[in-house]
């Protein structure tokens, strides 16, 4: 179809496709949206479906508005040129979204983030992330993250950016956060098997690896779980620590020129390490207390100055 789509409205709209020049408005009002929406040259101002979004939207520019009232997204969700404001939910985000430029908000009101799913803003900030469930898969944005909330799960995936602002979950469980400035966050729960990298960039493939990844100097604000467990775990600003994770990368046990870690608080650290996890800082780490005792290395755990 050329020219533009103004305002397309049906009950259902299962399969096939929708394909303009530009889109204004397609609003499936009971069903699932299975088709795939497609903008040519300009942009997709709205799409809303009153259940699960299964098919592709792709903008030749930018994308307004994703919508789904009781549903999830299962397709994928794509702006070429231009940015992604709002994709909100109520199920699960199992489809990859990515905005060639920045990303305003995701959240989903009831589901968390899927393992297969990648977010991901190219050239610029994703600035709020929200959900009621689990965060399994990847968030990367080139430059700032600025909040990402998760109201009654845990964050199980990976998070990049230059700059992360603030996160929440009950835990970090096999989670990597990864920025050269991480701000505040904060866990109901335990901070289990994860990496907390003030520094260490695992870069947009949102992993350990690859040539993307970079060793820099990096600071990191707060991490706090007061009530929770500290376990297999890396809090590490400017040093990619050694670990089963990170072995064989050719930055593990190398220090950049800083990195410094201003807060930490846990009640607990894993009564049965099989192996050396802690904090690591190349400038400074800010005295912290686990219960009432000092923290300090003891045994497999470390609270070292490293690298100079
Ligand atoms: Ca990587």
């Amino acid at each position: 179809m050329a020219g533009t789509v103004k305002s397309f409205q049906v009950n259902t709209f299962a399969g096939g496709s929708l394909t303009a020049d530009v889109i204004k408005t397609v609003k499936v009002k009971q069903g699932d949206l299975g088709a795939d929406v497609t903008s040519q040259t300009g942009e997709i101002a709205t799409v809303y479906a009153y259940a699960d979004i299964t098919g592709n939207i792709t903008s030749a520019t930018f994308i307004k508005t994703v919508a789904s009232k009781m549903g999830g997204l299962y397709g994928d969700v794509t702006s070429q040129t231009g940015e992604i404001g709002s994709l909100s939910v109520y199920g699960n985000i199992n489809g990859n979204i990515e905005s060639a430029t920045f990303i305003k908000k995701i959240a989903s009101k009831a589901g968390g983030i899927g393992a297969d799913a990648k977010i991901t803003a190219l050239h610029g900030d994703l600035l709020a992330v929200s959900t009621y469930d689990t965060l399994a898969g990847k968030l990367v944005a080139d430059n700032l993250i600025k909040k990402i909330a998760v109201k009654a799960g845990d964050i199980t995936g990976n998070v990049r950016a230059a700059t992360i602002g603030s996160v929440s979950a009950i835990n970090l469980d096999g989670a990597i956060l990864s920025a050269a400035e991480i701000g505040k966050v904060t866990l109901k729960g335990n901070i289990l098997d994860s990496y907390i990298l003030g520094g260490y960039d695992i870069g947009m493939d949102g992993t350990f690896g690859g040539a993307d990844d970079l060793l820099q100097g990096g600071n990191i604000k707060s991490v706090s779980a007061a009530k929770g467990q500290f376990a297999r775990s890396f809090i590490s600003a400017g040093y990619l620590p050694e670990s089963p994770d990170t072995i064989g990368l050719p930055d593990a046990g190398q220090a950049a020129d800083f990195g410094s870690i201003s807060k930490v608080v846990f009640a607990s650290k894993d009564p049965n390490p099989t192996f050396d996890y802690g904090i690591f800082a190349v400038t400074e780490i800010k005295p912290f207390k686990i219960g009432k005792e000092p923290a300090q290395t003891d045994g497999f755990f470390k609270v070292e100055i490293v690298g100079g």
